[in-house]
């Protein structure tokens, strides 16, 4: 199917002469004009309240964010996602991840077949298997309780995992230790086992492919790690499950099949943590809490695909994305939770957002002449605030910010947390309204040091407010995350569910390995550059011996 090009479109022209008329407001002007925009410019869905005030929109750029959703097409693509069809059009892959959250009752068919009862089975199984570890019932070869538990697995196989375990942490079961083991770099695999016993430790190899070679290195050498101690290779299936897609793989690495926990090609790894790839968070918090969070991962499903545009939380945060990169020039996105428990929030979005809209060429194969995602990263507040806060208020780049908190503490102190939250409130209204010249020269500043101390202020932020850190409202916020990253990629017409840009480091990768590890002096066939770099490599290592 050809689609219009994207700047070709009535609403996206409309916008872009919009956008140039904004972009000479300042929010002052906007709040002044509207003394009720701060309750009026709000939206709320299942636990989240956004207030999206302090953006530089009025009603006309949200009439245009509904005239550009209407001809780019978002609400027939978003019926197409939740009915199965194939709309990862490079893979030829349905994207359901909003059935690994569906209720027992619902039907999601792909190629006529219905998915949940599939889902349901797995979950099960994962729930009977996670109250033995939790219990204690499941023991390792010699006969003791698991007390240790670590996930090995990378991308989409691990950071949903860490994320998922320290967000929810409070709830988990304080006398398992949680481990995650990702990177290739032996020092990762080291220090997650260097003061635990082989006999209470349990591995979860998680792999969707189960070739993935920083994944499998890692469980090959965790393997030797726990047979050093164990002897016997019968000992494996005690401590070992795994989960993937690959029955033969993990069979062969000597997995007991019926250890597996499996999924379904149309769950991409990075939309996998509330599939099985979530088993470490179930045995961390047990199935209750993770069936509370698939809950509210479904509230927040039923909110996207039900909500009309104008109240709908992940259109409107995927609109303003869009807004900002595409008409602003801003490239990057700064997501700022105000939750230590969050703190792996903006790292687990990295992959989530890039992996999926980084990309360059629309559906049809044209290259883009528009500029799709922004980088996203961020830090948790306060810790933020003193280090890299001063660019965002002061410095030349545009960088909308996502501020997200929370009413209470999980942890009450002292008043800790209004502390806290109070730094919300102040950097959103600092970066919106900042301090004019005459401010700063009315407080009797210097002439020469007012233009330091000024802030040019209409700096954009969205604020994120829910009653506490649940599971229910992690589901929801990273839902809200996900549906509004298939916004972006709708309207910017590109595949949000492929990542061939990961293949080509792959690839060479494995051609250099033997060339670092051969005996004899390969012969280099790379450019100039890699050829001396390996060459150097091979030198230094031969210094070591
Ligand atoms: C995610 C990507 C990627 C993937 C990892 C791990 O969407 O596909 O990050 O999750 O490469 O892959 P395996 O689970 O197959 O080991």
């Amino acid at each position: 199917m050809t689609r219009t090009p994207l700047k070709e479109m009535a609403a996206w022209k409309a916008l872009e002469s919009h956008a140039a008329s904004m972009g000479t407001r300042h929010l002052r002007e906007l709040f002044a004009e509207d003394p009720k925009r701060g309750e009026r410019m709000t939206a709320e869905a299942c636990g989240l309240f956004l207030d999206y005030s302090k953006h530089r929109i009025d009603a006309e750029t949200l009439r245009l964010f509904g005239a550009l959703a209407a001809e780019a097409g978002v609400v027939e693509r978003r019926e197409a996602m939740f009915g199965g069809e194939k709309i990862n059009l490079t893979e030829n892959r349905a994207v359901l991840h909003t059935a690994l959250r569906a209720p027992r009752e619902a039907v999601i068919e792909v190629d006529g077949k219905n998915v949940v009862p599939d889902v349901h089975e797995v979950l099960d199984k994962m729930a009977a298997f996670a109250e033995r570890v939790r219990s204690g019932a499941w023991t390792g070869y010699t006969g003791k309780p698991i007390r240790n538990v670590i996930n090995i697995g990378i991308g989409g196989s691990d950071l949903g995992p860490v994320m998922a375990y320290e967000a929810l942490r409070h709830y988990s079961q304080r006398e398992l230790t949680m481990r995650f083991v990702s990177n290739v770099d032996g020092s990762d695999f080291a220090e997650a086992v260097h003061d635990l016993d082989p006999e209470e430790t349990l591995f979860i190899v998680s792999s969707k492919t189960f070739t993935t070679l920083e994944t499998m290195t890692n469980a090959h050498t965790a393997r030797v790690w726990a047979l050093g101690k164990l002897k016997h290779a019968e000992a494996v299936a005690k401590h070992f499950v795994a989960v993937s897609t690959n029955a033969k793989e993990v069979a062969k690495f000597g997995i007991d099949t019926a250890n597996m926990f499996g999924f379904w090609d149309w769950v991409g790894g990075r939309y996998s943590m509330d599939a099985a790839i979530g088993l470490s968070t179930m045995i961390a918090i047990g199935a209750e809490n993770f069936r509370r969070m698939l809950a509210g991962f479904h509230a927040m499903d039923e909110h996207f695909r039900t909500a009309p545009l104008e109240r709908n939380l992940p259109f409107l945060m995927g609109m303003l994305t869009v807004w900002y990169t595409s008409f602003f020039g801003a490239e990057t996105v700064a997501v700022l939770p105000y939750d230590n428990y969050l703190k792996r929030f903006p790292a687990y979005l990295q992959q989530l957002t890039m992996e999926s809209n980084g990309k360059h060429v629309t559906l049809d194969g044209r290259r883009v002449d528009y500029q799709t995602c922004p980088i996203f990263w961020g830090e948790p507040g306060t810790n933020g605030q003193h280090s890299f806060y001063q660019l965002i208020h002061q410095g030349t780049r545009l960088i909308p910010c996502d501020f997200i908190g929370f009413a209470h503490s999980l942890n009450p102190l002292g008043n800790h947390h209004d502390l806290l939250m109070s730094n919300i409130f102040a950097q959103a209204e600092a970066l919106a309204f900042g301090k004019t010249p005459e401010q700063v020269k009315a407080e009797g500043t210097a002439d020469w040091l007012v233009p330091h101390r000024t802030f040019e202020g209409n700096r954009p932020s969205s604020v994120i407010l829910a009653e506490k850190m649940t599971p229910e409202i992690l589901g929801q916020l990273v839902a809200l995350y996900e549906h509004s990253v298939f916004v972006q990629g709708v309207v910017w017409q590109i595949d949000s569910f492929d990542q061939w840009g990961v293949e080509l480091g792959k690839v060479l990768a494995v051609r250099i390995i033997p060339e670092l590890e051969s005996a004899v002096e390969p012969e280099l066939k790379h450019d100039s550059s890699t050829n001396a770099l390996i060459r150097r490599y091979r030198a230094m290592r031969r210094n070591e011996a």
